[in-house]
């Protein structure tokens, strides 16, 4: 096999160790330390933000920011003490320390009860060829997590993980290169967590004790090692850190957390519009549908079928009429066809877009629509140029941007044949050609950039309204152009088990709309399966179905009525919770926090949650314990310290404690946590369905013993940028118990939108409920006891 072109480095080379250190001097918010011909340049960018940056050869090259959205100017300034003894030179923040050894170069990291972390073990910082690489402790208690897109468990210890971008279409638990590269690491420990982000495009690698249990390793190509450390007390404080410097997603408009139709494919309008009427006269709810790659004209991009899709703008029409938004698929391979009139391609190629290998030949490989060439999306142009093709179909009210084989997935003969994977080559020029980049440093951000392109380019186009765009493959910092499905995984239990651990470590790694394709995308499910995976889906913040082509159907209502039911009850959960959802998208906006957590997220200092994957938190108040295993009626459930309700029954447990739930079909275990404030709407068959009247509250007690809660809900207008203006409102709920009452404070609503006059009704749940027309100022309900 071609093995892609990886140029490895070469291994006649001596490997080099970074020396001690000579002298340092100071300049603004960095500390540079002269090491020999080695320079290492430490820079403090906030008090728990720190950039590790090594050059072998002594000369920094010009760092291009494809990731980072805070550069190191941006940061406010923050100040820090330098000190120095004979054997170390120490670097002081408010909240951590860096201490260089003098002898050695090797670094460590300081906690404020000045435990170590992030430390560097010999040979600490090395080089051999254009590797760059840095080897540090693997600390009693520390358990790994983040890395974007990981199969298996949700803890990482004694596992690698490589950041190069592939279509991992046949994934299975162990698989390591996956559809997205993010090389950002979190280690946790009670009490302490750090982030490590490596700072690069290039392929790289974690080794997370996998050959020495006593250390981890990160080694990357490109010549410069560059690396952010983040310290937090707990995991939420470093996503926080982490997404400010990679960039937070922006509000997705509110239809797209509701529920997604999807298939490879429905083939017809007519096939697509009875898809359509039967979600209406069924009353199950849904707001969007996907066009999967046949409603082009052979699968050339940006063009429609003529026969079995004649007239897409009156498609688009009547299914907006009915509620739902649609989504189509753009693929980066533009069908090779001169002298057809093939717009797409006759431009690329008098602009010359295309990638070309380094000698200026046309690089080409095969995908759907056979022979394919494909757009350079590291130049700026390209993205504007490509951007603008989507300009058709915005213009017959295409709401939505489904990005696919963008790692990029390409094979170089015909389809049909075993073909191998290949990609460009790894020295092909790509960029604008003054900065000199190559597909082996790009490569990660194919998919990246492409979805760069649509969302600004879905922006551009349809100003008035928020976009919603889908990508499978990015790099660190995707949610800030995108929501991102996982690909394609299988219609068996492991692959909804592993859906889990999946997307947190996905939220963990700073990109919260996230999802799986529900009923599984290879295989055909089965009535149990599709049941449960409903219902994980949920809980996913994308709740999209999606089969592949061959596979039995897979819409709601096709495994009988008892299924059907069951989805229905489930997808109407999702859209009672939608406010709260909602809430929790907008915290993602300004915090980057994850929507759905890991139990670890919540409880840093438990730790029997560092290893559960099966039971997730959508927010900071709802804990699930889903079943992922076939017949099951039963089922083992830990709820952490604090006192937990049943969601259905309202039975409470006080925590830690083990619980066995019952779970027949029709339930998934679901809990609340004492002091939850949780917004909830009236169903409706989409989310804008006039269910604007009533705003309902609940709010479970804290308990006695319980401190007081506090919850902020978000609202806006739920589809124009207005918000960025100011057009949004925030209400704060602040809860406490007594010995006789329970009182629900309401603050004065702030913020400039008003919602449709409402109702408001808070019930405490097991209380009582009180309903007021909600005018927007404070009030103090009080519920006696
Ligand atoms: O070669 O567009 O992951 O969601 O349905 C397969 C057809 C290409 C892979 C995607 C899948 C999509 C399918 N695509």
């Amino acid at each position: 096999m071609l093995e892609n072109f990886r140029q490895l480095p070469r291994n006649d080379r001596p490997v080099s160790v970074l020396g001690g250190v000579r002298s340092l001097h100071t300049h603004g918010r960095h500390v540079d330390f002269d090491c020999g011909e080695a320079k290492i340049r430490v820079g403090v960018l906030a008090p728990n933000l720190v950039r590790v940056r090594l050059s072998p050869d002594g000369q920094w090259k010009p760092r291009r920011s494809w990731a980072i959205a805070a550069e190191d100017e941006s940061w406010t300034p923050t100040g820090f003490e330098l000190s120095e003894t004979p054997e170390e030179i120490a670097i002081a923040t408010e909240c951590m320390e860096v201490r260089v050894r003098r002898e050695s170069g090797l670094l460590a990291c300081i906690d404020p009860q000045g435990r170590e972390f992030a430390r560097d073990l010999a040979p600490g910082m090395h080089w051999r060829d254009r590797r760059v690489a840095a080897v540090k402790a693997i600390e009693a208690q520390e358990c790994f997590y983040g890395l974007g897109q990981r199969t298996g468990l949700l803890e990482k210890r004694g596992t690698v993980a490589t950041n190069w971008t592939v279509d991992s279409l046949d994934y299975d638990l162990l698989t390591d290169e996956m559809y997205q590269a993010i090389p950002f690491l979190m280690v946790l420990r009670p009490g302490l967590t750090y982030g490590i982000f490596l700072n690069s495009t290039y392929w790289s690698r974690f080794d997370l004790g996998e050959a020495d249990p006593n250390c981890w390793r990160m080694e990357t190509d490109g010549g410069e090692l560059d690396y952010y450390i983040i310290y937090g007390s707990q995991p939420s404080a470093v996503v926080a850190t982490y997404t400010q410097l990679t960039g937070r997603p922006p509000l997705p408009p509110k239809w797209a957390i509701g529920y997604h139709q999807s298939r490879w494919s429905y083939e017809s309008q007519d096939e697509v519009r009875a898809i359509a009427r039967e979600f209406r006269d069924r009353r199950i709810p849904c707001d969007v549908i996907h066009l999967d790659i046949d409603y082009m004209r052979g699968y050339r991009v940006f063009t429609w079928h003529p026969h079995r899709f004649s007239d897409p703008a009156a498609l688009v029409a009547d299914l907006r009429a009915e509620g739902f938004k649609t989504v189509t698929i753009v693929d980066p391979g533009i069908k090779y066809e001169p002298d057809a009139d093939y717009e797409v391609f006759d431009g690329a190629i008098a602009s010359d877009y295309l990638v070309r290998d380094r000698s200026g030949k046309l690089f080409h490989g095969y995908v759907w629509p056979d022979k394919a060439v494909f757009p350079d999306f590291v130049r700026p142009e390209v993205r504007q140029w490509w951007g603008d093709l989507h300009q058709p179909l915005t213009e017959i009210g295409i709401a939505g941007i489904w990005n696919d084989m963008n790692e990029p997935a390409i094979a170089d003969r015909p389809f049909g044949d075993p073909g191998t994977k290949i990609w460009f080559p790894e020295d092909a020029p790509q960029g604008p050609p003054e900065e000199g980049a190559t597909h082996a440093e790009v490569h990660n951000l194919y998919g990246h950039l492409m979805a760069r392109s649509s969302s600004e380019a879905m922006e551009r186009h349809r100003p008035e309204a928020r976009s919603f765009v889908l990508t499978r493959s990015g790099y660190a910092g995707i949610g800030r152009w995108s929501a991102v499905w996982m690909g394609d995984n299988q219609s068996r239990w492991e692959y909804l088990e592993m859906s889990l651990p999946m997307l947190c470590n996905m939220g963990l790694s700073g990109v919260p709309f996230v999802g799986c394709d529900i009923g599984g995308f290879f295989g055909n499910a089965t009535p149990e399966l599709f049941a449960r995976w409903m219902q994980v889906g949920m809980l996913y913040p994308l709740m999209r179905g999606h089969s592949a082509l061959g596979t039995r159907s897979h819409e709601p209502w096709c495994f009988g009525d008892r299924v059907e039911q069951i989805c229905r009850e489930f997808i109407e959960l999702r859209y009672r919770l939608l406010p709260y959802f909602y809430t929790l998208f907008w915290e993602a906006t300004t915090a980057g926090t994850p929507i759905l957590r890991p139990l670890l997220y919540e409880f840093p200092d438990d730790e029997q949650t560092y290893t559960i994957a099966d039971r997730v938190m959508v927010g900071p108040w709802l804990m699930a314990a889903p079943v992922c295993r076939p017949g099951v009626s039963t089922q083992a459930v830990y709820l952490p310290a604090g006192v937990w309700y049943d969601w259905w029954t309202g039975q409470h447990y006080r925590g830690p404690t083990q619980i066995l739930a019952e779970a027949p079909l029709e339930r998934m275990p679901l809990y609340v946590r004492a002091g939850a404030v949780i917004p909830l709407a009236q169903v409706g068959q989409f989310v804008g369905e006039g269910a604007g009247d009533r705003l309902t509250v609940n709010v479970w007690p804290p308990g006695e013993s319980g401190l007081p809660t506090t919850f902020i809900h978000y609202e806006d207008d739920g589809e124009s940028f207005g918000y960025r203006e100011g057009d949004w409102a925030t209400t704060t709920y602040r809860v406490r118990q007594g010995d006789r009452e329970i009182v629900v404070e309401i603050g004065e609503r702030q913020g400039h939108w008003t919602p449709p006059s409402r109702e408001a009704v808070v019930e405490v749940v097991g209380i009582g409920r009180q309903s007021f027309e909600d005018d927007g100022r404070s009030r103090s309900l009080v519920f006696p006891l």
